[in-house]
């Protein structure tokens, strides 16, 4: 085994051995293993607590478009309930310039990379080590993100798309974000052709991007990860394993022990993670970003989640997950978990949780009802499909 095909060890980081899931059916999630493995990370109060507050952010979103969904007002919902461990303590690895490719289950990347906690909440939050902020209008882009998600004109995709389907950049910031193409794996080779661009201009900044495990048997996967590797490409890959692919099962996908261990097939380091531990997930990223900006290639990531919703609202997937599995996936939720970790460690009380799940609802409450407002697109209207 050379350096690079060794598992990556990172504090707080669930290594590759092992199996993830039953033999016989569905998974045995390392997600509803108990705390403490993110110990030794030296995050001081304000990390965690701005980690929280983007956990609690991105819930109170997907509440707010599920409520919509529920009563018509909205036709279909992908929903980042129970990702958002993963996704926002890997987001908080990105820095100006870096490129985020994500998919149908990553609100929680998004509103942690475009977003300055400051600017919405002014004193909120505790001063410290907290992750230096975009220079982006924070309402501006919020109200412009609500408008996508409503496919508003004053969406990204300026009302031809509504959900994900987008990409925002805007250079001066150094905010590079490519929405999906497809819920499989057909992003991987084009975020390790970003990877490649960020190389290629001799910087180093990095790309990440999500995928399901249900891309993971795709040839994409293949490609990209190959060409990453071989290409020392500054590329990170998370996989967000919630061990259902739609309504097919983890054990009816692939065979393997655990997809971390296809890492090493490649070249790279594989990793294996907790995702409802924002703090395991953070430690696995930082190592991950670091080897990527210092050249030494890609990292392939996997988080432990379960399945909290259907592939989208409203189709029936849900129903194909056993009670008792859907059970314990709802009593690991990632932000009940954190939420009180950070009451027994003493870095805040009950009232500060409560002050910030109140100042996001009211936040998305404010921002969606003013994106509702806002002109809807002309279907009759003759556009072109590639321009601005
Ligand atoms: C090329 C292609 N084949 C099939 C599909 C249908 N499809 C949509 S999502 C999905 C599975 C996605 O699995 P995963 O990434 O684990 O997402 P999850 O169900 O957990 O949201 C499939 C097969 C598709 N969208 N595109
Ligand atoms: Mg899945």
């Amino acid at each position: 085994m050379t350096a690079s095909q060794e598992p990556l060890r990172a504090p707080g980081a669930a290594l590759t051995e092992g199996s993830s899931r039953g033999r016989s059916g569905t998974k045995t999630s390392k997600s509803s293993r108990p705390g403490g493995r993110s110990d030794g990370l030296g995050l001081d109060r304000a990390a965690r607590l701005e980690l929280h507050l983007f956990l609690r952010l991105a819930r109170e979103w997907d509440l707010r478009f599920e409520k919509m969904f529920k009563t018509g007002a909205l036709t279909k919902w992908y929903s980042s309930v129970g990702n958002e461990a993963t996704t926002v303590a890997a987001a908080t690895v990105l820095e100006k310039g870096d490129a985020l490719l994500s998919l149908h289950r990553d609100s929680g990347a998004i509103l942690r990379h475009y977003l300055d906690p400051d600017q919405l909440f002014p004193g909120l939050l505790p001063e410290g080590s907290r992750r230096p902020a975009l220079a982006i209008d924070a309402r501006e882009i919020l109200h412009r993100l609500a408008c996508q998600m409503l496919g508003r004109r004053e969406g990204f995709s300026n009302g031809y798309e509504r959900s994900y389907h987008y990409g925002h950049i805007d250079e001066a910031a150094g905010l590079f974000h490519m929405g999906m193409i497809s819920h499989l794996g057909s992003m991987i080779p084009v975020a390790a052709g970003v990877a490649f661009a960020l190389k290629h201009q001799g910087t180093d900044r990095i790309a990440i991007n999500f995928i399901g495990e249900g891309a993971t048997s795709t040839g994409d996967f293949h490609e990209g990860l190959n060409m990453a590797a071989v290409w020392k490409l500054p590329f990170i890959l998370i996989i967000e394993n919630n061990q259902w692919a739609f309504s097919t099962p983890a054990s009816e996908q692939y065979a393997c022990a655990s997809l971390a261990e296809r890492g090493a097939a490649y070249g790279m380091p594989g990793v294996q993670v907790d995702g409802n531990d924002p703090e395991a997930v953070l430690g696995v990223m930082r190592t991950a970003a670091a080897r990527a900006r210092a050249g030494g290639g890609p990292t392939l990531v996997e988080a432990m989640l379960g399945r909290h919703r259907g592939h989208s609202e409203g189709d029936d997937s849900l129903a194909q997950v056993p009670e008792q599995e859907l059970a314990e996936t709802r009593a690991n939720d990632p932000l009940d978990l954190y939420e009180v970790k950070l009451l027994q460690d003493g870095a805040c009380d009950a009232s500060h949780l409560q002050d910030v799940a109140k100042r996001c609802h009211d936040l998305w409450i404010e921002v969606v009802d003013r994106a509702a407002e806002t002109e809807e697109p002309d279907a009759t209207e003759e556009r072109a499909i590639y321009a601005d």
